[in-house]
């Protein structure tokens, strides 16, 4: 009998404690899909030499399956030197440390530090300027929300005078971080704080559901998964409606048609298709025991380049410096069909050296930096933009697959 009340009281508990956020799941049998995923991201540790704190984010909510590539990514995390990392890597890799039961160390205080002397972005700045401080926030308030006040403080002020598009990705993590200092304002502050805090959500979180579209999609399908976390953590009501069950339905689908191959995208989506958010790493139980490794589907991988070739029209453009640098110029490659479109450019630079490129390895692969000693600065906020005519691709060179005759540009812009 007393497991039955206590069964009872823990259902009223999860309905009292979520009554006001849409909840959803993944069908019992659409879950080996879900598995598939999870190995792939965790098969992607092993094979890749960089360190990606997301994914031991990801893959300690979900619950591990790979302990070996668990090890390996703690351990990596561990000897890294937070010199060499901006505030957003050093708080993800605070909390991956968190969420495997390790003592980040000096690392907390180095952000808190950080943040501290936070330059707010200049007004009229891409929003995503606030993509990597709404992360410091985050890990710092799960740390010590007391502590963030003041910082938390300055940065809702400052979130709510921005006045550029919004960008999805950007407000979830926001959405994330001020719901966790709403959550855990200390005890005895003034009760404005949470006036304040709430009042933020209520921009951000309205602005992510103007965003969802007829399909369930947020944003597009690569911020819906952090937008899915925001909306089923957030204490305030959007001013549209959500079904969570769609969105979840519609990541499903896009999940079986192989859109799911990046391992960042994956552990990204991953935390929402088993029902958790970031604001769970601090209660990550990292028991002896560890998941059973399950019977994956067999994830659809990309279709293998095959014999045949295909034609690919590139073209790069800058028309963004000075006179004596401006170019515009186009040429067709043949490459194997399926190709990835880091195939089309490095064909492209065998072929005529004005099209030569540089990258640099990000947690979403290869990031290209420069084209034809054009680069991209941060401080300028240019970079190069890749389009398949005139709409921008929504995947980088490693994994977006041209199509015969499509026509790529990559435009030397601004953010
Ligand atoms: C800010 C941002 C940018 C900025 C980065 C510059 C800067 N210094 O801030 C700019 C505007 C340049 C940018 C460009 C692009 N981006 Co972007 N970007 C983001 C965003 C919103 C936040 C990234 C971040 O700050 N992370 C936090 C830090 C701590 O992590 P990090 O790993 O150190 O971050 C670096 C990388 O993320 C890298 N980066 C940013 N975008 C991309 C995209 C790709 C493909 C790669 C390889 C790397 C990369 O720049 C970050 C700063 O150095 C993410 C959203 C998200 N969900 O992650 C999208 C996101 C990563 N970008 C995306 C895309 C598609 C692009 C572009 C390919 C768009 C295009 N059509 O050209 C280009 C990259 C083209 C190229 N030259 O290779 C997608 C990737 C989806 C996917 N499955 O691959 C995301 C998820 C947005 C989305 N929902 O569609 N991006
Ligand atoms: C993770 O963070 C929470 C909150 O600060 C803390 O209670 C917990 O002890 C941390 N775990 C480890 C192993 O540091
Ligand atoms: C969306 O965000 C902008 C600021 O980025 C804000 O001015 C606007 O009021 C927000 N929209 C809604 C509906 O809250
Ligand atoms: C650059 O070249 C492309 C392809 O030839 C052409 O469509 C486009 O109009 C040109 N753009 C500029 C700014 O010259
Ligand atoms: C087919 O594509 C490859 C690159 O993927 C290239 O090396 C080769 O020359 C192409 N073949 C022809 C006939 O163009
Ligand atoms: C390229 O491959 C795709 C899928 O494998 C196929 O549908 C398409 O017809 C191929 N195109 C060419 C030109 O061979
Ligand atoms: C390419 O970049 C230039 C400079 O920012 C911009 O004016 C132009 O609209 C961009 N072209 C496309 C197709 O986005």
């Amino acid at each position: 009998m007393a497991w039955l009340t206590l069964y009872l009281l823990n259902v009223l508990w999860a309905v009292a404690g979520t009554s006001t956020q849409s909840s959803c799941s993944v069908p019992p049998e659409q879950q080996p899909w879900v598995n598939g995923l999870q190995v792939l991201m965790e098969k992607s540790v092993t094979k890749s030499d960089f360190t990606n704190p997301s994914i031991l984010i990801a893959m300690n909510l979900a619950g591990a399956y790979n302990l070996e590539a668990q090890k390996l990514l703690t351990d990596r995390l561990m000897a890294t030197d937070s010199a060499d990392l901006t505030s957003g890597q050093l708080a993800l890799t605070t909390m991956a440390l968190n969420s495997s039961c390790r003592d980040p160390g000096n690392k907390v205080s180095i952000l808190q530090n950080e943040m501290e002397n936070w330059v707010p972005p200049s007004p009229g700045a891409e929003a995503s300027a606030f993509y990597g401080p709404s992360l410091a926030i985050l890990a710092l308030c799960q740390k010590n929300s007391e502590a963030t006040l003041p910082i938390a403080v300055r940065f809702a002020k400052t979130l709510m005078r921005e006045s550029s598009p919004f960008n999805v990705d950007t407000g979830a993590v926001a959405t994330l971080a001020l719901t966790c200092m709403y959550n855990r304002i200390p005890v005895g502050s003034q009760e404005n704080y949470r006036d304040l805090f709430g009042e933020a959500l209520k921009v951000l979180v309205d602005n992510i559901s103007l965003r969802i579209k007829d399909d369930g999609i947020i944003g597009n399908i690569y911020s819906t998964g952090l937008a899915m976390q925001a909306l089923s953590v957030t204490p305030v009501q959007p001013i549209k409606k959500w079904d969570c069950q769609q969105t979840m339905d519609m990541i499903l689908n896009k999940i079986k048609q192989g859109k799911f191959q990046n391992p960042m995208s994956i552990a990204q989506i991953l935390p929402s298709l088993k029902g958790k958010t970031y604001l769970d790493v601090p209660q990550v139980n990292c028991g002896p025991d560890h998941e059973v490794p399950p019977t994956p589907a067999d994830y659809p991988t990309p279709v293998p380049p095959s014999v045949s070739n295909i034609t690919v029209i590139y073209t790069i453009n800058n028309q963004l410096t000075e006179a004596d640098q401006l170019f515009n110029e186009t040429i067709e490659v043949s490459v194997r069909n399926g190709s990835v479109l880091f195939a089309v450019l490095e064909e492209a630079q065998r072929k005529n050296s004005m099209f030569k490129f540089e990258t640099r390895m990000t947690s979403w692969g290869h990031f290209v930096t420069s084209i034809n000693n054009i680069a991209g600065n941060v401080n300028h906020r240019t970079y190069w933009e890749f389009l398949s005519s005139k709409m921008p691709l929504d995947e980088g060179v490693d994994y977006y697959v041209p199509s015969n005759y499509e026509h790529i540009t990559a435009n030397f812009t601004r953010y």
